[in-house]
């Protein structure tokens, strides 16, 4: 099995695109797991939820949730459709890490979601410096005040154990590391 390319396919079909395959997606990013491997079938042959554990159990990221025969992208949506995030109270400090073309701007116009759904902050500096190195040989990582964002009326929601979520991050609450 090419987990890679499986992994790809189902985030871009959750993420992404779910009418490709005409998948009902609920509010919450919700699809029933039989209906997304009937999907699936045409291009990875016959596969069964185990295939998905494996997969989860494989991946080097926690990007998927898999409960009662449905599953569910942590985060990455950029279809229309807004997917309801639980909304929770940060961290004192959260991280990004962009590439070095992208500081001007954000320092000017704040972290918007630009093609996705929600800002992705990262928990640590360590998770931050891998999200940047996809923009960047040598991402910059910025230091966001996310509690006094909280405070002040941002919203904050679950990703996994190591993204978070935000609207857009006003310029005032970030800084260089
Ligand atoms: C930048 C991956 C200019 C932002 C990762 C980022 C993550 C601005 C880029 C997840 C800007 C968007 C998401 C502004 C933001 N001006 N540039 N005002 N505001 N940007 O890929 O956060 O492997 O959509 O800094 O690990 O890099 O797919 O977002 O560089 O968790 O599971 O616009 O995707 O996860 O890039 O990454 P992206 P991201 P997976």
């Amino acid at each position: 099995m090419n987990y890679v390319q499986l992994g790809k396919e189902i985030s871009y079909v959750l993420r992404h695109h779910p009418e490709k395959y005409n998948l009902d997606i609920d509010n919450e990013g919700w699809v029933d797991v039989g209906d997304l491997l009937n999907a699936l079938e045409s291009r990875f042959g016959l596969l069964k939820e185990e295939d998905i554990v494996a997969l989860m159990q494989q991946s080097e990221k926690e990007r998927y949730e898999l409960k009662n025969h449905r599953i569910r992208a942590y985060y990455g949506h950029s279809f229309s459709k807004k997917i309801m995030k639980q909304r929770n109270i940060p961290p004192k400090v959260l991280y990004h890490g962009t590439a070095r073309r992208f500081v001007s701007s954000i320092l000017t116009t704040g972290l918007q979601p630009m093609s996705r759904q929600y800002v992705h902050l990262s928990q640590d500096v360590e998770t931050a410096k891998q999200v940047g190195m996809r923009h960047d040989t040598q991402p910059v990582i910025l230091m966001i005040n996310a509690q006094s964002a909280f405070q002040d009326g941002v919203a904050f929601y679950l990703g996994n154990e190591k993204v978070w979520l935000s609207e857009t991050i006003p310029p005032q609450y970030i800084e260089e590391r």
